[in-house]
């Protein structure tokens, strides 16, 4: 039986194979430092209130697809102590805005493994089990085994949520794409900190038939999968 979710410019997936077993859930950075006080965004002067607007849609999606066995997944932006990973350039304009990536801040060093600032927020918690991806770009697969594991367990098709829909969202989508993953990407669960960002980083997926996959919002997700 095929099942199609309500999505645009095409119903998700192409071939309506949406199992549990063969779709993963990626929630991508809801960590303080991008979407709590404090943190990263916050120290560069963006409104949180964009960044925080996901979290809701998040965790009841998160709840239910958990319920219904589907492959939950999460990832973290961020550097090593050391700052091994960061490159010099990253860091330069990070200190241009005033929140300088590896410089103290009231959640700890900014973007830092282990500091209080990375870590992900409690509403959206990982469960044990859930792999947790730890990365040092935008994109979710570069320095990752993040495919590694889609593959391994058999995974053909990737809905995305999470912060922030044109940077690590979105690159996520791209590279996800190329490797042949269907992706869907919820235009509620995902933000970005300026709100033209996020609608045209939703209106480049819908170009050329679906340049990068489709777009949909959580309750056609969840009225599919019910
Ligand atoms: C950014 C992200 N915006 N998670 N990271 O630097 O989108």
């Amino acid at each position: 039986m095929s099942i199609f979710v309500a999505a645009e410019p095409y119903p998700y997936p192409y071939n309506g194979d949406l199992r549990p077993e063969n779709t993963a859930l990626i929630i991508i950075d809801m960590q303080t430092d991008f979407c709590g006080e404090g943190g990263y965004v916050d120290q560069m002067g963006y409104d949180l209130s964009l960044t925080r607007s996901p979290i809701e849609p998040i965790k009841k999606l998160l709840q239910v697809m958990r319920d219904r066995g589907f492959h939950i997944l999460h990832t973290r932006e961020g550097h090593r102590p050391d700052l091994s990973d960061l490159p010099a350039n990253k860091q330069w304009r990070s200190r241009q805005i005033g929140a300088g990536i590896g410089d103290p801040g009231p959640c700890g060093k900014i973007l830092v493994r282990g500091e209080p600032g990375w870590e992900i927020i409690p509403e959206l918690a990982p469960l044990p089990g859930e792999p947790i991806i730890d990365k040092p770009g935008k994109g979710s697969f570069y320095a990752t085994d993040l495919d590694l594991i889609l593959k391994t367990k058999g995974i053909q098709n990737i809905i995305l949520t999470g912060i922030t829909t044109d940077v690590c969202v979105h690159t996520t989508m791209r590279d996800g794409n190329d490797r042949g993953y269907e992706c869907l990407l919820l235009s509620d669960c995902t933000a970005a900190t300026d709100k033209d960002n996020h609608l045209a980083a939703l209106h480049m997926i819908k170009m050329q038939g679906g340049v990068f996959g489709a777009v949909a919002d959580s309750t056609a997700l969840l009225v599919t999968i019910s």
